[in-house]
């Protein structure tokens, strides 16, 4: 029988887990893992956190700490996280972690020993001033696209252009500020174009059918524009070193190091037998990732492995499309999210109900939006009204009527047998569509089995027949029961912890699921345990103050865009002039002696100035931010050997300088205390 391998994206740890994480990637793959396991299969379920590349470095410098200091934090809040929240790994590796140090290193170097790599040297920008090549994200300059004056050399984030750092225009490092220099630089190249040719284009059009159109979409047209070598090394001094000679200051791309990650965990968790798995033709290598990732685990990792040459290929990629938010694109940077370990804590034991409003909703074919309120819905009129609710009246009527004990089942009439068929159809639906990928559908299908015992107590209403004919509400009762039998079983991958709460109050174990399920599984007169609710209600106070915590940020973050907007509006720094082009300008402190207005001319004023040197006539653009009066004896700093000017028939003999901020507002430049006039300026 065949081995599965499961991995899960590994996130970055620069940063906690919001609910776009979980719904695309994290709680499909515990679902699925959840049932290869209770369908007895052999699995090993893979994560851990991505604790290299530049995002990490950028976090460490923004936070003022170490790049280390930054991965030990995040990975242990994305553990805690995860374990909380029921997503069932079988290990949670990092790749900061020695083992895979060396089994990414040792990979590179099987590669590199075989001659796969290509060798380059291009001109990348360097900073001079810390001595360092600029990775894209370390570079900032203005979009060709938009005008952006702070877009990243990979990005711009205003208008979403990919950029590569030499099309910014006026690009500053940002470690030192300065603008960066071209330098040579030797990188080694994964020869994407060749094995295109040799095997790839194959090999991708072989999983037209198997996998999902978007996926299988996007790799077609990366193919269709024909792929490029691509570096897998960088200049960056946090990461997994490059193990060959004269590659000082350099080490792996973060993508060529992150998916060996799978590896190495494997490694950690099975030093002894990890190769049964990855190095095995009967093992289905299975990758579950966000829409964003898809090249690198369809492409350019099958690359890798296949150039390694004892590896198995990936098997699936189920990738989902993205989550939005109240209709907004989730962002960690403008902290538009629900993150995992604060609704954990607002929401303590309701893991479940988040579990189920994320599958419910799942972006499994396009991106979708989660809104507070239709998880309050979801929670209200699905978990509690339907599946709660049967579960809940089967027990207490069970226990009214029969102490807590499974009832004998009498003769069987048309509603019984309707109820036990769909005990045994129901499961074999939801299977099928787990093993499709199709976690929603397969959700709606164990809803559907509770919502048949709620229509099968509604339609015989047995609180009724107790009056009359108590054998009837035995055999009602005992299908109930194995009803809810099933569902306990049938909710396991989609909600553990209910799953478990039905269990205790059925006074059962759990079962595998390679069994066919049937309507026969509890003996008569078997002892149930404590009712008690499964979910309840969510009131309008919770969820108000959910939104009011994304209202909150959505203010600040706007106060915050229109202050950086009013700071860029200043003017752009003019070209650089010289010293002696500046020692040109006479400028001196004068004072103004008379102010008048000019005639017909709203804007100006004409002043008299005392220069120390001679009381002379300059006019000025200033009347419509001050009166005559207010600037008599006002010390201001003039271009005193500015070429006289006519300006409505006033000759003008120089210039006042004045500050002028990004709203317009003039105010004067003047000496920090009276001096004398003349005083010169330099
Ligand atoms: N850390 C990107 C991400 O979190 C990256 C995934 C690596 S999987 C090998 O989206
Ligand atoms: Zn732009």
């Amino acid at each position: 029988m065949s081995k599965y391998l499961v991995t899960a994206a590994l996130p970055y740890a620069n940063g906690p887990l919001h609910i776009g994480h979980i719904a695309g990637c994290y709680l499909p793959s515990d679902i699925f893992v959840r049932y290869l396991r209770l369908m007895n299969r052999d699995v090993k379920f893979i994560c851990g956190s991505d604790e290299h590349g530049v995002p990490i470095t950028l976090r460490a410098k923004k936070e003022g700490v170490t790049p280390q200091e930054v991965v030990d934090k995040y990975n242990a809040i994305m553990r805690d996280s995860f374990k909380e929240f029921g997503i069932s790994f079988d290990i949670y590796h990092r790749t900061s972690d020695k083992v895979h140090h060396e089994t990414a290193s040792g990979f590179f170097k099987n590669l590199y020993d075989k001659g796969v790599f290509t060798e380059e040297v291009s001109e990348q920008y360097f900073d001079e001033a810390a001595q360092m090549f600029l990775a894209d994200r370390y570079i900032t300059g203005t979009c060709p696209k938009c005008g952006n004056a702070n877009a990243y050399g990979d990005q711009c984030e205003k208008c979403g252009s990919s950029l590569s750092p030499r099309e910014l225009i006026n690009p500053h490092s940002q470690l030192s500020g300065q603008p960066p220099i071209l330098k040579q630089t030797k990188h080694w190249y994964l020869p994407l174009d060749k094995m295109q040719e040799e095997w790839l284009n194959k090999w991708i059009l072989s999983k037209e059918d198997s996998w999902k159109k978007s996926v299988f979409g996007q790799c077609k047209s990366w193919l269709d524009q024909g792929l490029q070598p691509r570096a897998v090394t960088r200049d960056l001094d946090w990461g997994v070193p490059v193990p060959v000679a004269d590659s000082q200051g350099k080490v792996l791309y973060v993508w060529f190091d992150a998916p060996i990650g799978y590896i190495s965990a494997t490694k950690a968790l099975l030093p002894n037998d990890w190769e049964s798995y990855w190095k095995n033709p009967d093992c289905k290598l299975i990758h579950f990732i966000g829409k964003d990732n898809i090249v690198f685990h369809c492409i350019i990792f099958p690359a890798m492995l296949k150039a390694h040459g004892d590896y198995i290929l990936p098997d699936n990629v189920p990738a989902n499309e993205f989550l939005n938010l109240e209709g907004d694109k989730i962002s960690t940077s403008r902290n538009w999210a629900v993150w995992l370990h604060e609704y954990l804590v607002d929401f303590k034991d309701k893991q479940d109900v988040l579990r189920y409003v994320l599958c419910a909703t799942a972006p499994e074919t396009k991106d979708n939006d989660f809104t507070w309120k239709d998880f309050q819905d979801r929670n209200n009129n699905e978990l509690v009204a339907i599946l709660g609710n049967f579960v809940n009246r089967t027990l207490v009527l069970t226990g009214k009527y029969f102490e807590n004990k499974v009832p004998a089942r009498g003769e069987l009439h048309e509603a019984d047998k309707v109820c036990l068929e769909a005990i045994a159809t129901i499961p074999q639906q939801v299977k099928e569509s787990i093993e499709k990928y199709r976690f929603r559908e397969a959700l709606a299908s164990m809803m559907d089995l509770a919502r048949a015992g709620n229509k099968y107590l509604a339609d015989t209403e047995p609180w009724k027949l107790a009056k009359t004919d108590m054998s009837r509400v035995q055999t009602i009762l005992n299908i109930s029961l194995e009803i809810t039998v099933a569902l306990a079983s049938l909710c396991e991958p989609f909600l553990p912890f209910t799953a478990e709460k039905i269990r205790t109050m059925m006074n059962i174990n759990a079962r595998d699921w390679s069994e066919a399920f049937t309507g026969n599984l509890l003996s008569e007169g078997h002892s149930l345990g404590q009712a008690a609710l499964l979910f309840d209600k969510i009131e309008d106070d919770a969820i108000n103050a959910q939104i009011d915590k994304l209202n909150a940020t959505k203010a600040a973050k706007a106060a915050e865009e229109s202050a950086t907007a009013e700071a860029t509006a200043l003017k752009p720094l003019k070209d650089v002039t010289t010293y002696d082009d500046f020692v040109k300008m006479d400028l001196r402190v004068g004072t103004i002696l008379t102010a008048e207005k000019v005639a017909k001319a709203d804007k100006l004023l004409k002043l008299t100035i005392d220069t120390g040197i001679d009381q002379r006539t300059v006019v000025s653009g200033i009347a419509m931010h001050f009166s005559p009066e207010e600037i008599i004896g006002k010390q201001v700093t003039l271009l005193a050997n500015l070429a006289p000017r006519k300006i409505k028939g006033i000759e003008s003999n120089g210039m006042i300088l004045m500050a002028e901020d990004a709203d317009g507002k003039l105010v004067f430049v003047q000496p920090s205390r009276t001096t004398t006039p003349g005083s010169t300026i330099a």
